[in-house]
Parts: structure tokens; C-alpha cells; sequence
């Protein structure tokens, strides 16, 4: 297995994909997304433009829908629910579609829908993103964070270190062997460095501060949590998971 990191999906090499992209935004849309198909979701549906996913969600049941948004951290205007994973309860999302539209997190997803496998990661489910990658053992992987507007974002990074990490400790591969390149081992130092203070963590990212202002202090505690959701994320059509 060889396994990249990408820290913001325009640094990913253009025409080529990767056997399984694993596409990570903790602040919220991945941590949203697992905790949503946990608790009993049918699909979530994801769509970088709102138009587009208006007129989709539009032929969708009424009652079967719910459409998820945010822009700048903030809820879509008429939309049913903001980004946050904790207003997925099972009472709210079981049995539904989630028609989602995500600043940063749901254009990751657009830019690797294509490739073999897509999966999607958080810290909350990054054990269940291991056991596959240990069970697949799919060539080339690609961990791609979300960022910010095309900057870089700590927890991205940090996350997919976690997965780097667990993978190397667990399959003994050495490390030179595993890297794709050098942000693999950036990422790995990252998460050495945070991983008993993920909250910490996410208190000095930028997007962090940025949610704490908007008064999203639960859901920072939330997505803090390592390995609480054994589910794993795949898309099964291009833009649904
Ligand atoms: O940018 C994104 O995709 C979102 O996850 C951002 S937010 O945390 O919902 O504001």
C-alpha cells in the first residue's frame, strides 16, 4: 500500500485518481456525515452547489428528506438543519436522505468522486477507515483534507495522521515503504503531537475558532472524540454515500 496525503484537494495531482481516496473534513461535514449514516440515515447526498442540490432534493419525498447546509459555518437559509453532527439523532435523520451542501467538505468529495473506492473519515470513525484499508489493502491511497476555501487546515491533517499512524503501528509496514510522499510523515508528527489533546487541537485551528464564535463549542467536543462510530462511509453512486 502506498499512502498519500493531500492536505487541501488543489494540491491532489490532477488526471489521476487513486484506488481508495479517503476524504477528511473533522470540521464538520465527515464527522456529520458518519454520525448521520450511524444513526440509521438512508443515504447522504452531497453537492457542492445549492442549486443543484435543490432541484435534486425536489424530486425526493417530502417526507424522506432533509436537506443539510452551511456556508461560512453558517446554516443555509431554509434549510432543515446547519453542519452539526449532534442534530443527527437517530430521531431526526433515520430512514432519510440527506441532501448535503458543505463549504469545503463536499467539493473534496466532487474532486474524487470518480475514483475506485471513496471513503469519507473523521476522528470519530477513523478505526473503521483502518480495519478496511488492513482488509483491502488497496494499492495506491489517497487522504484527502477539505481545508479551508483552498488553505490548509490543521485537523485535516491531524486525522489523517491518526489513520497513517494506526496503520503503520498496526501492519508493522516500515514507514519509508508506506510514505507517498512527505506529507505523510508531516501528518504523522502532527498527530503524535495532539493526540491526547484533540480538543486542544481544535481550539487553536482556525476553523475551530471560527465555529466557537458562531457557539458550536458541543460540536468541537464532539468531533474531538477518536474511534467512538464503527461505521464506515462509502459511496455507492457518484455524490452518495
Ligand atoms: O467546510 C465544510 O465542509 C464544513 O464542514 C464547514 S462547517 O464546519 O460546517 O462550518
Amino acid at each position: 500500500m502506498k499512502f498519500f496525503v493531500y492536505h487541501t484537494p488543489e494540491l491532489a495531482p490532477a488526471n489521476v485518481l487513486p484506488d481508495c481516496a479517503i476524504v477528511v473534513d473533522v470540521l464538520r461535514a465527515t464527522t456529520t456525515i458518519a454520525t448521520a449514516l450511524n444513526a440509521g440515515a438512508e443515504a447522504v447526498q452531497v453537492f457542492s452547489d445549492i442549486d443543484a442540490l435543490m432541484q435534486t432534493s425536489e424530486k425526493w419525498p417530502a417526507d424522506k428528506r432533509i436537506r443539510v447546509g452551511e456556508r461560512g459555518g453558517a446554516t443555509v437559509d431554509g434549510f432543515d438543519l446547519g453542519n452539526s453532527p449532534l442534530s443527527c439523532t437517530p430521531e431526526v435523520v433515520k430512514g432519510k436522505r440527506l441532501f448535503m451542501t458543505t463549504t469545503n467538505g463536499t467539493r473534496s468529495l466532487e474532486r474524487v468522486q470518480a475514483a475506485a473506492v471513496v471513503l469519507t473519515a473523521a476522528f470519530i470513525n477513523r478505526r473503521a477507515i483502518v480495519e478496511y484499508l488492513m482488509t483491502k489493502t488497496p494499492e495506491t491511497v489517497w487522504v484527502l483534507g477539505s481545508g479551508w476555501e483552498g488553505s490548509y487546515s490543521l485537523e485535516d491533517t491531524a486525522c489523517a495522521g491518526a489513520i497513517a499512524q494506526n496503520l503503520v503501528n498496526e501492519m508493522g509496514y516500515p514507514l519509508d515503504d508506506f510514505a507517498g510522499n512527505d506529507e505523510v510523515f508531516g501528518a504523522i508528527a502532527l498527530y503524535s503531537q495532539w493526540q491526547n489533546k484533540l480538543f486542544e487541537l481544535l481550539n487553536h485551528a482556525s476553523h475551530g475558532q471560527r465555529l466557537l464564535r458562531l457557539g458550536c463549542y458541543d460540536d468541537l467536543k464532539y468531533c474531538a472524540q477518536t474511534d467512538i462510530l464503527d461505521i464506515l462511509p462509502m459511496q455507492k453512486e457518484p455524490g452518495v454515500l
